[in-house]
């Protein structure tokens, strides 16, 4: 299991209000005892934060209020003590505005002794358009255009996040160089791998045609152009020449805009480029992709359509890649707040999606808090929110377009970043045991009753379940190893598989909805051969022919 940590959130060691390195020390027994094999960190390292250190102005430095270089090195030391590994977040696509690499390339081709800039292919440069406009109409995935003119330069560059973070030009040889040195120097540090933000980004369409607009969208995602580009792989099996066949590595590709084909070729055991890779499928569930605008909006998910796309990784990854199996992270909404219910069915469901995760095919991560069922934030005001992509969409809808405020309010809470980036919920004090300070993002309200301390002390918690969960996948091959098989596609309510070996089947049943579901029982060979190993409600332990799961209800059996 990963276990992802959102460090300006997790733990704060000095009273600042910021998570800190000293803060997730602290915490290792915890991780360790949860059955974390795996940490991700996700950025620490010297950074503006105008996104979250996903911006980066060094790549070998740690941001002073996360600590030093020895807060780091005492971090990964408390880490291998316990058998636990690190993996960084490397965010290479683009770099901060206040790179060293962006301040040199902005200042022209040429410098004004007449030499040649050394920096000038650094990033992506493009002239104005003949009528002069933005190169082309790309957007930028936190809106807007995606090109901004800088006026020391005279030419646009490139940016497919926030215009301070503009990308690099991986044509350019130098820079791919110049990201190798940087990784060899991280893993001489002794980590142990990177989960690679926006990896298949890497790579654009080099004449910068125009994106297809879909409705009356000025500046589309222009996906076709930058998602899985023409020198991608090349770029990935030169990384692992370089480096990362040097070292045991585990590296994870946020990959988005990825098919299982394209998965199991990136993942694939001998001839891949990555271990894992973040697919996207299920985090578009719930959005309507044929009108992108306004952004945020959010639709009913189906069954269905997650049984649908489960299935297909589930089977195309099977013996050739590797799935990462995920529902959360630090840039959607949390987990039983979207999959779940996080009102009357909060622990029975978050249990749900948990057990989910857990018996798949793949590695399952855990986004810090998950493991006691956190939930969505709603924040009443747009100045408690951090996030620039938020805090864009704002700008954007409400204070230039003159929108309806709370329209755009609710999107956030259904979908805003800041969900997942509210603090790490310790226990019920005013600062939720995260910081004896002043937050640098509110404690979601509900610390009170949802918090670590509260799960640990009651046997029936999402933390305890999880952990049995943690152990069973430990124990029981069939999890690691088992093909799995939809069971009743159609049943509306129940989300039914088996994972199966040559000895072994695992057969899993998830009430996904309000409603109890009575059913017979769904797989091949007779009840009796099936042992209970798990449920989140007080289940039979001698299965019945005929089956009744309470809401949210979620049971494992085992048959050898
Ligand atoms: O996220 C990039 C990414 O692929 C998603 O933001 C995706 O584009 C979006 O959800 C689609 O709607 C990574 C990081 O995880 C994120 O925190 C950063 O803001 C971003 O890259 C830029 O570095």
């Amino acid at each position: 299991m990963v276990y992802q940590i959102y460090p300006r959130s997790f733990q704060d060691s000095d009273g600042d209000g910021i998570g800190d390195l000293k803060g997730i020390r602290a915490r290792l027994d915890y991780l360790h005892d949860l059955g974390a094999d795996v940490i991700w960190l996700c950025p620490v390292y010297q950074s503006p934060n105008d996104d979250g250190g996903y911006d980066i102005s060094d790549y070998q430095a740690i941001l002073p209020e996360f600590g030093t270089l020895e807060d780091f090195s005492d971090l990964l030391d408390g880490l291998h003590a316990r058998g636990m590994k690190l993996i960084m977040d490397l965010v290479v696509n683009h770099t901060s505005d206040e790179h060293p690499w962006f301040l040199e390339s902005r200042k022209g081709r040429t410098l004004p002794d007449g030499t040649l800039n050394p920096y000038r292919d650094y990033y992506i440069w493009r002239p104005a358009s003949e009528d002069g406009q933005e190169p082309n109409n790309w957007g930028s995935h936190f809106g807007g255009s995606a090109w901004k003119l800088d006026p020391e330069r005279g030419e646009y560059f490139l940016h497919l996040f926030s215009p301070r973070q503009p990308d690099l030009n991986w044509e350019h040889p130098e820079v791919r160089q110049e990201i190798y040195r940087m990784m060899r120097w991280w893993l001489d540090q002794g980590v142990d791998g990177f989960r690679m933000d926006t990896i298949n980004m890497l790579s654009k369409v080099p004449d910068f045609p125009d994106a297809p607009q879909k409705q009356d969208e000025r500046y589309p995602l222009a996906e076709l152009h930058f998602l899985n580009g023409p020198r991608l792989l090349e770029y990935l099996r030169e990384m692992r020449r370089e480096v990362l066949d040097h070292y045991d590595v585990l590296t994870v590709g946020e990959a988005p805009g990825v098919s299982p084909e394209l998965g199991a070729q990136y993942t694939h055991e001998t001839e891949g480029v990555l271990s894992m890779i973040f697919q996207f499928e299920q985090m578009a569930l719930d959005k309507d992709l044929a009108h992108p605008t306004p952004r945020w909006t959010q639709v009913p998910w189906s069954l269905a359509a997650l049984k649908e796309v489960t299935g297909r990784w589930q089977h195309v990854l099977h013996g050739q890649g590797w799935n990462s199996v995920y529902l959360s992270n630090h840039d959607v909404p949390r987990m039983v707040s979207r999959f779940g219910d996080d009102g009357e069915y909060r622990v029975q469901s978050a249990k749900l999606l948990a057990t989910f995760l857990h018996t798949l095919q793949g590695t399952p991560y855990i986004y810090q808090g998950d493991e006691i069922g956190t939930t969505n934030v709603q924040f009443r005001s747009i100045s408690e929110y951090r996030d620039v992509d938020t805090l864009n969409l704002w700008r954007e809808e409400v204070t230039e377009g003159g929108g309806d405020p709370q329209a755009t309010l609710e999107r956030i809470w259904a979908q805003g970043r800041d969900n997942a980036r509210t603090p790490m919920q310790w226990d019920a004090t005013p600062g939720a045991g995260f910081t004896t300070g002043t937050p640098w993002i509110g404690v979601n309200p509900n610390h009170t009753t949802v918090n670590v301390q509260a799960a640990l002390a009651d046997p029936d918690s999402v933390y305890w379940y999880t952990r049995e969960l943690i152990r069973l996948r430990q124990d029981l091959p069939v999890i690691v190893d088992g093909r799995y098989d939809l069971l009743l596609p159609d049943h509306p309510q129940l989300y039914a598989y088996t994972r199966t070996t040559d000895t072994e089947q695992l057969l899993v049943l998830l009430n996904f909805s309000r409603e109890p579901v009575t059913l017979d029982w769904p797989a091949a060979s007779p009840p009796a051969c099936y042992r209970l190993l798990l449920s989140n409600l007080a289940a039979t332990q001698r299965p019945e022919l005929h089956l009744t799961l309470a809401p949210f209800e979620a049971r494992v059996y085992h048959a050898l």
